[in-house]
């Protein structure tokens, strides 16, 4: 479980913010694209060894296509309401000159750097419009990787790793972020693998911060 003794008080501000949620695009500009979904919060200061939750969330797909996102709030609490990021057909973007399919990007508070990253998620046989196609060898049951970046900012995203989904039940999936990425943000994509495959869906995102 995803907790910190600020779980109670990010939950009232969630709900809070949850009635207020924005179009605009915060500082810096989440996506050159705009169109960014964003739910912010107040931030929290680094506290070693707890769990750090993000302050924002966005849909960081290319407004041109090439994926999809959807209910992207849903990743700011551990609460079994999710967002997903998916296909959208055979088009791809890119971020950091990867080629990739729907993302969902947080940031996290002014002073917080990870030390890791940690995604609560599952697979799905569809998402944000997209279903998989039952019955062919890459359908149904198949895709299953996201790729994960960070940075000090958006603009400074690089790819950090693939991640393979392992199990078909939500799972809690942690990934190391070196302190020479300097990860304020960080950003998790559908990798493009067969749009007859699966998409992925996201119960929360969060994090451990590093001691600057
Ligand atoms: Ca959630």
């Amino acid at each position: 479980m995803i907790r910190s003794p600020h779980f109670t008080l990010a939950l009232a501000l969630s709900a809070v913010v949850a009635a207020c949620t924005t179009t605009a695009a915060p500082s810096p500009s989440p996506s050159p694209d705009g169109d960014a979904v964003v739910v912010q919060r107040t931030a929290q200061p680094c506290v070693p060894g707890e769990v750090t939750l993000p302050i924002g969330a966005f849909d960081m797909t290319s407004s041109e296509g090439g994926g999809r996102a959807c209910a992207v709030g849903n990743v700011l609490d551990e609460d079994g309401k999710f967002a997903a990021i998916a296909s959208a057909g055979s088009a791809t973007h890119e971020l950091a000159g990867r080629a990739v399919n729907g993302c969902i990007g947080v940031e996290f508070g002014d002073d917080i750097l990870l030390s890791s990253f940690i995604m609560k998620m599952r697979p799905t046989h569809g998402a944000c419009g997209h279903s998989c196609t039952p019955g062919v060898e890459t359908g149904c049951g198949t895709g299953w990787k996201v790729a994960i970046f960070v940075g000090p900012t958006l603009e400074e995203l690089e790819f950090l790793q693939q991640l393979s989904l392992t199990t078909e039940d939500v799972f809690e999936y942690r990934v190391a972020v070196f302190k020479s990425n300097r990860a304020r943000y960080a950003v998790i994509c559908r990798e493009p693998t067969p749009e007859t495959g699966d998409d992925v869906e996201i119960d929360a995102l969060a994090g451990f911060c590093q001691v600057q």
